[in-house]
């Protein structure tokens, strides 16, 4: 048969632009491996940045960082705000963690990643770089069988009733912090498993949409908003559900919160409201991980793997690079 190809112009760019994402994730991510097991958060971190700027600039796009390495006033680089790409191509919002779990990184542990996404302007929640509530499960389930404000008991026993399985069944991800203690002790109280994790909550979130690889059923509690974003981003693809909540409980982050968009503080976002357009997500490996492999160096190449979503069509693609530019690569 032959497939017509009847995607709009924009369509049709964001499509070809899905695959320039690889490149970005891929370039930070080598960047950072370079400097894991360092000790130096800081340098891994910059690293990345410093990689996926150069890269995203390369882009024929018409880019506004929404979600970023700080806000203007600091001064970062890929602050929120910062125009990207060569301004040539269509508008979209970017959102990135150029080094998702820089302290993994650092010590050389699993679960550091490079990770963005690319949407349509105006579509990625711009959220402040404060805690965010959130509650996700993957793909298959009855909308709103768990809910941000229901009680961690309700949420377990729903979701193991939905899978048909007991709640002893059931395994939680949550993020090692003592502001999880009751969190976790309810969790428990239901039979279920909690596996902490001590960062790297973006990927955690997505651990949901593949169960039988790594066995978490549900992310639950407080991570930073950011990061509930771009995860949101990846699960809009696959098809999960999550809520999230901003934590804004002074009056400087309100007042940040306000001067970005929010209207409301209390505002429980779902997933279409957290990333509501069309939307893209590339995320690379940097140290070794469940979702993905680390950046290896074997000799004269070197090796990364990435995982794409794409909103407009579902698909998940994992992309293993063996990079030989070498002398392109040795700049990072
Ligand atoms: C999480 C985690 C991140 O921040 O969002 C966490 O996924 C939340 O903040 O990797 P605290 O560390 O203050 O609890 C990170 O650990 C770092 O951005």
């Amino acid at each position: 048969m032959n497939r017509q190809l009847t995607v709009m112009p924009e369509q049709l760019i964001e499509r070809v632009l899905s695959m320039e994402l690889v490149r970005v994730t891929e370039r930070a991510a080598v960047a950072s491996a370079r400097w894991r097991g360092r000790g130096n958060e800081k340098a891994a971190d910059q690293a990345a940045v410093d990689a996926m700027r150069r890269e995203l600039n390369r882009l024929p796009i018409d880019g506004t960082v929404v979600i970023g390495e700080g806000e203007r006033d600091e001064a970062p680089m890929l602050f929120i705000g910062e125009r990207v790409g060569n301004q040539a191509g269509p508008k979209v919002d970017i959102a990135v963690d150029p080094l998702e779990g820089t302290t993994l990184c650092a010590k050389d542990i699993p679960g550091s990643i490079a990770v963005m996404a690319m949407a349509e302007a105006g579509t990625l929640l711009a959220a402040p770089d404060v805690y965010m509530h959130k509650i996700a499960i993957g793909p298959g389930y009855p909308t709103g069988i768990v809910d941000l404000d229901a009680t961690p008991a309700d949420n377990i026993n729903a979701l193991a009733k939905a899978k048909g399985v007991k709640p002893s069944e059931i395994t939680a991800l949550i993020l090692d912090r003592p502001r999880h203690q009751d969190l976790i002790a309810a969790v428990r109280a239901t039979g279920a498993g909690v596996r902490l994790i001590t960062d790297g909550d973006v990927a955690g979130v997505i651990f949901t949409t593949m169960p039988a690889e790594t066995g978490i059923d549900i992310y639950l509690g407080i991570g930073a908003a950011p990061e509930g974003v771009l995860a949101a981003g990846a699960l809009r693809c696959v098809g999960g559900q999550m809520q999230g909540r901003l934590i804004l409980d002074t009056e400087e982050r309100r007042t940040r919160a306000f001067a970005m968009g929010v209207k409301d503080p209390n505002k429980k976002y779902d997933m279409k409201e957290l990333a509501s357009g069309d939307v893209v997500v590339a995320a690379t490996g940097v140290t070794d991980g469940a979702l993905l492999s680390g950046v290896k160096f074997r000799g004269n190449v070197i090796e990364t793997e990435t995982v794409v979503y794409r909103s407009v069509t579902g698909t998940v693609r994992r992309i293993r690079g063996e990079h030989r530019e070498l002398s392109k690569f040795s700049l990072d």
